[in-house]
This record gives C-alpha cells, sequence and structure tokens, in this order.
C-alpha cells in the first residue's frame, strides 16, 4: 500500500518540477546576492546588470545535473551543498584579496597558516544567512521528512537532461556577454571581469580548461618558441644610460622591499602627523622615482621579486614562485654570482612561505635567512610575525658578516594586512576614514618608516655604507580596491578607474655613490629594477630575456604594464579599456589608447610563453642558433 502511494506521489511530474524550480531559484537567488552585492564587479550599465542576473543559471544546471546523474537525490543535495560552500569560500577570498582563486593557487595552502590574524576580519556573523537554505534543505530531508520530499526521487536521466540544458544556457549568456566585450574568454586578464560576465561558477570551470591548457604548454614547448619573444625583445631593446654605466661597480647592493607601500604615503600627513617623515628627508639623498608602479598579481611579494629578479612578468593566476619553481632561469644572482657576487635573501618569515626557499635555489640565491635564522620571540613579534625594527637589527648584524660584493634583499613584514600594532608602537593616532583597515594603515606604514630610519642611521653608521647602493622599493599596494570610498574621504577626491590606477604607484628610491640625488618622473616598474641595477654595477648582464629598461636612460621607452594588460605611458593611462591622459586624469578618445593595449597584450603574451613553456631553458640552443644565422648572414654580405 504504501509503496503504492510512494510510487504515485513519485509520478507525479508537476510536484517533482515544482521541486527542482524551487531549488534551483533559490540557489539562483543565493548567488544572484552574493555576485551582485558581496563582490564589487563595477557593473557599468542595465545589459551588464542583466547579464550578472543571468549568469548563474547555466552553472546551477551544470552542477546539480551533474549531482542528479552521478547520484540522484544525494548527489542534488551534495552538489547544492557543495555548491554553497564554493560560493562562501569565494565570498571570503574575495573579502581578503579582491580576486577570485585559481587552481595554481591552491598549491598555496602552505601561506593560509599566515592569514591566520586576518581570517577573522573577513569572517562575517551575517555570513550564516548563506547558509540558511542548506540547513533548511538538510532539517526537511533528515528531520522533518514531508512525504512530498520523501517521494521526490530525481532520476538520472532527469539530471542528464538538466547538464545538456546547461550548455545552450552557458552559449546564450557567452553570446550576451560578448556583446559587452568581445574575445571574452581569449582576452580574459580580469577575473572580475570574467565573474561578472560568466558568474562565478562558470569561472571555475574555465580555470580548470585554462590549467589544462597551461599543462600541455610546457610539455608541447620547444626552442622555436622563443624566438617571438627574442625578436621583440630586440625589436623594442634601448640602451642604458651610459653614463650610469659602472658607477656602483664593485659594491654591494640591498633592495629592500617595504611591504604594502604606496607612493601616496610619501609627503602625506594624518591629523597632521607625517606618515613617513624619515623617507620624506631620506628621498633628498637619492634618486626618487614618483612614477614607479608596482606590477603584482595574486603572487603579491613574490611576484614582485619574480619580476625584480627575472625582469619578467609574474603570472596572471597563481605565483609563479609556487607554479613554475621548477624552470630554469637566469635570474639577478645568477648573473651576478658569475661576477663574484655573494647572493642572499633576508626575510623572518618562514621559509616555506611562498615557496621561498625552493624558488630562491632555482633563482641561484647562495643563502636565505629566514625566521629560523632571527631572534624571534614572542615579545619581539605581533600580526604576521618580527617586528620590523627587530628584523632590521639582525640584518645588519648578517650582514656585515657577509663576504662581500653582496646583492642582499631584505623583506619587511609588519606593514601588513590587517595592519595592527603592539600599543607601544602605535606613533601616531588611527586615521578617521569610514575604513578601519585603511585607518590603521596609517600607523603601520608610521611604525614602518620609524623602522627604517634606525636601519638606515645604524648602516650609515656601519662600514658598509660607502659600498653600497641601497635601493628601497615598494612590493605592492596594501589598499585595495574595497576600500576606494576611504581612500577618497582620505585625499579628498573621487577615486575613479584612473585614480585606481594611479594608487598603484610605490615608492623607489636609490642611495648610492654616483646617483646624483633627483626626484624622477620617468614612467616605469618593478620590472624596470633589474636592467637599472645591472647598469649602475657595470655588469654585463647577456640574457637577452628581459622586459624592463634602464629607468635612468634618456631615450627609454616610458612604459608600464600591468599584469591586468593595462598600462601607463607618458601621455595616458589605459585602464580595463578607458583611456585617459596620464598627467591630468582626464578621460580621452579611446583610440588613443589601443597601440598600447595591444603592446600590452603582446607583451604579456611573450612573456607567459617563456614562463609557461619554462623556455630559457632553450636559451643557450637558440642563442647559438642565431649567432650561426648572423655570421652566416655576414659571410654571404
Ligand atoms: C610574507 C610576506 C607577505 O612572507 O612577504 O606576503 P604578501 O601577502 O604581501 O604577499
Ligand atoms: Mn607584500
Amino acid at each position: 500500500m504504501f509503496t503504492k502511494t510512494k510510487s504515485k506521489k513519485n509520478n507525479n511530474p508537476l510536484n517533482k518540477w515544482l521541486i527542482y524550480a524551487a531549488v534551483i531559484a533559490i540557489f539562483w537567488l543565493k548567488m544572484y546576492f552574493i555576485q551582485g552585492s558581496i563582490f564589487t564587479l563595477d557593473v557599468e550599465n542595465a545589459n551588464e546588470a542583466a547579464i550578472l542576473a543571468f549568469n548563474p543559471l547555466s552553472s546551477i544546471f551544470l552542477l546539480f545535473g551533474l549531482g542528479i546523474l552521478l547520484a540522484g537525490r544525494k548527489g542534488l543535495l551534495a552538489t547544492y551543498i557543495f555548491g554553497s560552500v564554493l560560493l562562501y569560500v569565494n565570498v571570503l577570498f574575495y573579502r581578503e584579496y579582491n580576486d577570485f582563486i585559481t587552481i595554481p593557487m591552491l598549491g598555496q595552502v602552505a601561506n593560509l597558516a599566515g592569514l591566520g590574524s586576518s581570517i577573522t576580519n573577513i569572517l562575517s556573523l551575517t555570513d550564516v544567512f548563506l547558509f540558511v537554505d542548506v540547513f533548511a534543505a538538510v532539517f526537511l530531508l533528515f528531520y522533518l521528512k514531508p512525504t512530498r520530499f520523501q517521494s521526490f526521487m530525481p532520476k538520472r536521466r532527469e539530471g542528464f537532461v538538466l547538464a545538456v540544458i546547461a550548455i545552450p544556457l552557458f552559449l546564450a549568456n557567452l553570446a550576451w556577454a560578448e556583446t559587452e566585450r568581445t574575445d571574452l574568454l581569449e582576452r580574459a586578464f580580469d577575473r572580475n571581469m570574467l565573474v561578472k560576465y560568466i558568474g562565478v561558477i562558470n569561472y571555475h570551470v574555465y580555470d580548470i580548461v585554462l590549467q589544462g591548457q597551461t599543462e600541455m604548454k610546457k610539455t608541447f614547448a620547444d626552442s622555436n618558441e622563443l624566438v617571438p619573444a627574442l625578436n621583440y625583445l630586440n625589436e623594442n631593446k634601448t640602451e642604458p644610460n651610459s653614463e650610469m654605466t659602472g658607477v656602483a661597480e664593485g659594491k654591494n647592493v640591498i633592495a629592500l622591499s617595504l611591504e604594502s607601500t604606496q607612493t601616496f604615503v610619501v609627503d602625506n600627513e594624518v591629523n597632521g602627523e607625517e606618515l613617513t617623515p624619515y623617507f620624506n628627508d631620506l628621498k633628498e639623498e637619492g634618486a626618487y622615482f614618483n612614477n614607479f608602479y608596482h606590477q603584482v598579481k595574486q603572487g603579491r611579494t613574490s611576484d614582485s621579486e619574480f619580476i625584480l629578479d627575472n625582469s619578467m612578468y609574474g603570472l596572471n593566476r597563481g605565483a609563479a614562485f609556487f607554479t613554475h619553481s621548477g624552470n630554469e632561469y637566469e635570474a639577478t644572482p645568477e648573473v651576478l654570482g658569475e661576477n663574484g657576487y655573494t647572493s642572499t635573501n633576508m626575510h623572518a618569515n618562514d621559509k616555506s612561505f611562498w615557496n621561498r626557499n625552493v624558488m630562491y635555489d632555482s633563482l641561484g640565491y647562495d643563502e636565505f635567512y629566514s625566521k629560523e635564522d632571527y631572534d624571534v620571540t614572542e615579545e619581539k613579534s605581533y600580526g604576521w610575525g618580527y617586528l620590523d625594527e627587530y628584523f632590521f637589527s639582525d640584518s645588519l648584524d648578517k650582514m656585515e658578516e657577509l663576504e662581500q660584493p653582496f646583492y642582499n634583499k631584505m623583506i619587511t613584514l609588519t606593514n601588513h594586512h590587517p595592519f595592527t600594532l603592539p600599543e607601544d608602537k602605535k606613533y601616531i593616532e588611527e586615521g578617521d576614514t569610514s575604513s578601519g583597515t585603511l585607518n590603521r594603515f596609517f600607523q603601520t606604514i608610521r611604525y614602518q618608516d620609524e623602522a627604517l630610519k634606525q636601519f638606515v642611521e645604524d648602516f650609515k653608521e656601519s662600514d658598509l655604507y660607502d659600498d653600497t647602493v641601497l635601493v628601497i622599493y615598494g612590493d605592492h599596494f596594501g589598499i585595495s580596491e574595497n576600500h576606494q570610498q576611504a581612500m577618497g574621504e582620505y585625499l579628498d577626491k573621487d577615486i575613479n578607474e584612473y585614480e585606481q590606477f594611479q594608487l598603484q604607484r610605490v615608492p623607489l628610491l636609490m642611495i648610492g655613490e654616483g646617483i646624483e640625488p633627483q626626484e624622477n618622473d620617468t614612467v616605469g616598474g618593478q620590472i624596470d629594477l633589474r636592467p637599472t641595477i645591472m647598469n649602475l654595477l657595470g655588469v654585463e648582464d647577456d640574457n637577452p630575456v628581459q622586459f624592463g629598461q634602464d629607468l635612468f636612460s634618456e631615450d627609454r621607452r616610458e612604459m608600464m604594464i600591468t599584469r591586468d594588460g593595462d598600462f601607463a605611458s607618458d601621455e595616458y593611462v589605459g585602464v580595463k579599456g578607458s583611456c585617459f591622459d596620464r598627467e591630468t586624469g582626464e578621460e580621452v578618445e579611446g583610440s588613443a589608447c589601443e597601440p598600447g593595449f595591444e603592446q600590452a597584450e603582446e607583451e604579456l603574451g611573450l612573456s607567459d610563453s617563456i614562463v609557461y613553456g619554462d623556455l630559457l631553458r632553450y636559451l643557450d640552443e637558440t642563442e647559438m642558433i642565431e649567432e650561426e644565422m648572423n655570421e652566416t648572414g655576414q659571410q654571404e654580405d
């Protein structure tokens, strides 16, 4: 009797499809809410808003369809929970990074430990509401067990049908999205844009496909693939400033990376107090670059290191430090090593963070002084770890023992999100903008400046000073787009795309014998550091695969390309398809930026082909062939 009723209800298609519709609609609403209200995806018009509302649908059909196909009702429940957790993980990640997770980033779990102090900042009590539907479903299915649900038995072929419907839905989504941006999937530098157009779950599917392609690239790469990059670099080559060549010959180099330090803090104040009083004076003693940009992406500090040491771009997905630590490189430490230099890294964090211990070997460093080499105690630590002042003093002691000449990279840590400090290290009051993050950032910046002062003053007293070039630069932004409004309050202007782009400038200061004090406004980026340093040292750097140019060169190409395919040239700033006059910030005719965007795309593509294909392993071979060709050419002449 019971079985009979059950099968009868089971056969009630209306009831069943109503439940399907309800499940899909609830998940759709949730995803719509997250994409529209938690992510900040820059929806610019009604068409985009409609695409954003529509785009969850195909992924929901695919996800639930596959769940049902594989395991019927249980499969549906499992994929519902999986989908909800996936959305929530994206919410957390987005709050921290303003970006979406990529597969290579999943390999970076080692870094999550370091997130400890930030995680409480990104959780919100109201997040529980994002799981109300899941709790309700579990409660209904396992406790209330209404007969209507007991008899809801999805058939596998129905799952198949749902999954197949996902295909036209996705194609419709894509065609619609392409009305806003053509070749969306081919020109996908910006994950925020991708998610805006195809939705966060489809984005993950896309990312998986991309990962497969990436793996293939390396497997099937061959030496010919290096040729386009070599040709391009040859055509775009400019000569370094010959007057600066070798002014610092045989000197030590300290590359000092300041955590999360942006140019807007220089010569600026809060509540009448200077944020970087020491740096403001120090910059008068060397060459200070005020149009210098960071170029990092998901690999953050590690990307800045990658760019510094290779003069190649970091990757758009993941951190090359993790994903391509097995590649062959011909980086600064190796080239300097051939010229008698010792190369070291000093950073008082876990040595495996950003996979540094592995990558530093690949880059050719002789020694890495990490957390275990410092006197890290609880009293001397806070937040992310060892406070900068102690890091600096221990590092100076170590440096005095190094064999000279040396190339030593130092990386500070205290001025890191969430920007917290012990009470007695807060030298100024918090800011009073609407962002706690920005308000605290002012204090940690001020602290870092004090630590810098102690370091540089001690360094000036040491024997090292006369024999060393000090290169101080910011690694990347500290205040993300999420705090645009507060930045606007602080800077007293509306932070539009242009201003947001300009906020990506980081300070660069070079001090040393032969470097004339100057405020230099050339447009450049971290990619230019290596050729600039090499020219000062007068070292013959014969690795032709470098995208940067000497910052002191008179005929350098003034061009800085970001990992998003945006750029700043001497005249324009091109951001997300819009074009601005670089100096005035006025929006100009889009066509003015077309050549810049094209060049950015080409250059990033070439740099990527090298990293993804591990093409530097063919460098010697390719150069030999080129030399032979040149020789034959000359003989024929
Ligand atoms: C960690 C430090 C900070 O060791 O370099 O890393 P970040 O989060 O800025 O990339
Ligand atoms: Mn950093």
